[in-house]
């Protein structure tokens, strides 16, 4: 039987993650494949519920705490990825640890450079693709500004992005497939459903896993 393969959504906030990738789920399932949804942070475990409330301004964390949680929030749902995809399941997740790395640096901590927010997911399962939602300022701003959780401000956008752009001319940048998300939901769709259908029909190697850089 062939492995699941694991496809990761990743964009700046607004830039309509959550809505593709539940309807990529959907096309696929439609299509009769074996398909399973997950997001982080996974705000339903205990360790997700202190993100939730540190996210929801209910809680103050130090910088490095709150950026390791997020990372044990990933490392506690590693045996769940591992099992799906050993099973033939293809697993969908909404951001992963490049979200992790540069939220976390955008902050500008001295001592936390990407590569020290990187080094706590190092081992984890590197994604087969991963699906880069680009959205242009302009376009995020009509979409109607942002929410009122933390880091949801221009400031915070902005530096994100930029270290966005760094991930993606790292080691394992080749993963990375931006998307225009700018068009309709519909085209939008259009371009992942057949980024993915080509992925599936790929034969593949091993899951690989996040490396050092
Ligand atoms: N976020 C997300 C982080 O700061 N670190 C992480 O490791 C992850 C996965 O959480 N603004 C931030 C990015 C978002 C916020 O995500 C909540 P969402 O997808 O809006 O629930």
């Amino acid at each position: 039987m062939a492995r699941g393969k694991l496809i990761v959504f990743e964009g700046l906030d607004r830039a309509g993650k959550t809505t593709q990738c539940q309807m990529l789920v959907e096309a696929l399932k439609k299509d009769g494949e074996k398909v399973t949804f997950m997001r982080f942070p996974d705000r339903t475990t205990p360790i997700g519920q202190m993100i939730n409330s540190y996210l929801s301004g209910e809680s103050e964390q130090e910088d490095h705490v709150i950026h390791l949680l997020f990372s044990a929030n990933r490392w506690e749902a590693v045996p769940k990825i591992l099992e799906a995809i050993n099973s033939g399941t293809t697993v969908i997740i909404d951001r992963y640890y490049y979200s992790g790395i540069v939220y976390s640096a955008a902050k500008q901590n001295p001592s936390m450079t990407l590569e020290w927010c990187r080094h706590p997911d190092v081992g984890l399962p590197r994604p087969d693709i991963v699906v880069f939602l680009h959205i242009s300022p302009e376009d995020a701003a009509k979409r109607g500004g942002y929410g009122t959780e933390r880091y949801e401000q221009k400031a915070m956008q902005d530096r994100v992005r930029e270290l966005f752009k760094e991930v993606r001319q790292s080691k394992e940048g080749g993963d990375f497939n931006v998307i225009d998300a700018g068009g309709s939901v519909e085209e939008v769709q259009e371009s992942i459903y057949d980024l993915a259908k080509g992925l599936l029909e790929d034969e593949s190697g091993p899951l690989r896993t996040v490396g050092e850089w």
